[in-house]
């Protein structure tokens, strides 16, 4: 049987670069055959058929098929893996309130959409911003789906962390080991150099706290934007690499630490509730938050700052009524 794989937001510019890599087998490995379904709302729905006609051009061995809708309880219906990526964007006098309203009226029905059909084995994963509070929306529309199934991608920002460190130590990213980012999907994520390693040893014994802090962490925090600055226009390859990164490793296992925002169970005194980025273990299948990491005083005050600010934006979720 494949795999039933729904991807919402599909004819937008991240789903434009993560279908063919999903239908490719770079999601679930060369074996796995996929039943292909995109999501998108009714005005959008042509230019989804455009990419699916290209997806039939490419004539991918593993793709059984691909449907199109613009309904959520029809395209969730047995899905195994659903990636969240269609989501309303800030627009110009939006307030964070409207914004955070906005996608509620996204992100409620979807989540009741998987609680009514999705696959017992279903992972979750949402890209769409505000992502760590559209996951707390949805996960919390879907009581019958154990919250572990639901997570928000942070590893693009791991990846910059990543590829950032290598570059000003001169190492390649694949010397870089167990670094991950806590928190928001947010410039308040916090890149953990205490727990990271490069070859072997500590990575931040290898870098000057002025730089870390002052430098790195804002580097990081900012890329973002430093992409719309110059590319002109919002990260899209690279967030559906980490998409797929993200998916592959919980499908199919990873060594070292990974970040992936969750629901808090309350450790490392994160309040129980958030959906924040942890340092997460990958094995058979499912993922763990890591215990017993080091965390002093700086990385505590630096978790505390971005969870500060999830815990706002779920007030004001909880205020609308959205969760
Ligand atoms: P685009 O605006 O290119 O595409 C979004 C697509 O979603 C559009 O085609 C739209 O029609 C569709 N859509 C809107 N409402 C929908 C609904 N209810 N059901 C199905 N489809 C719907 O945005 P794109 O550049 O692809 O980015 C998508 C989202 O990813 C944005 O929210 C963006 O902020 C977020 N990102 C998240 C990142 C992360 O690391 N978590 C990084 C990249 C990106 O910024």
């Amino acid at each position: 049987m494949p795999t039933t794989v729904t991807v919402t937001g599909a004819a937008g510019q991240i789903g434009y670069a993560l279908l063919f890599r999903i239908a490719s087998g770079q999601l679930l490995g060369p074996d796995e055959k996929i039943d292909l379904r995109l999501l998108e709302i009714p005005d959008a729905v042509r230019a989804a058929e455009g990419t699916a006609l290209e997806l039939q051009d490419c004539a991918f061995p593993l793709l059984a098929s691909t449907e199109i809708f613009d309904d959520p309880v029809k395209a969730f219906d047995g899905v195994n893996v659903a990636l969240l990526v269609g989501a309303r964007p800030r627009t110009k006098g939006m307030e964070r309130a409207d914004l955070l309203e906005a996608n509620g009226q996204i992100f409620k029905p979807q989540g009741e959409a998987l609680n009514a059909g999705a696959a017992d084995d279903v992972r979750v994963l949402v890209v769409g911003n505000p992502a760590n509070t559209n996951a707390l929306i949805a996960l919390s529309n879907a009581p019958d789906i154990p919250n572990e199934r639901f997570t928000a991608m942070t590893r693009l920002d791991e990846n910059r962390a990543v590829a950032q460190l290598a570059d000003k130590l001169g190492v390649g990213v694949e010397d870089v080991q167990d670094l991950v980012v806590w928190g928001n999907h947010s410039p308040t994520m916090f890149p953990d150099l205490f727990n990271a390693k490069v070859n072997g040893e500590r990575a931040v014994d290898q870098v000057d706290m002025d730089w870390y802090e002052n430098e790195y962490i804002p580097r990081v925090g900012k890329r973002g934007a430093e992409i719309i600055d110059v590319r002109g226009a919002s990260s899209a390859a690279s967030a559906a690499n980490a998409a797929i990164d993200h998916l592959s490793d919980w499908v199919l296992g990873a060594d070292g630490l990974r970040s992936m925002a969750t629901y808090s169970s309350g450790a490392y005194g994160v309040e129980e509730g958030v959906v924040s980025s942890f340092p997460v273990r990958v094995t058979g299948g499912s993922y763990a938050v890591e215990e017993g990491l080091e965390v002093g005083d700086f990385a505590q005050a630096k978790i505390d700052a971005t969870v500060a600010e999830l815990k706002e934006e779920r007030d004001a979720v909880r205020e609308l009524g959205l969760i």
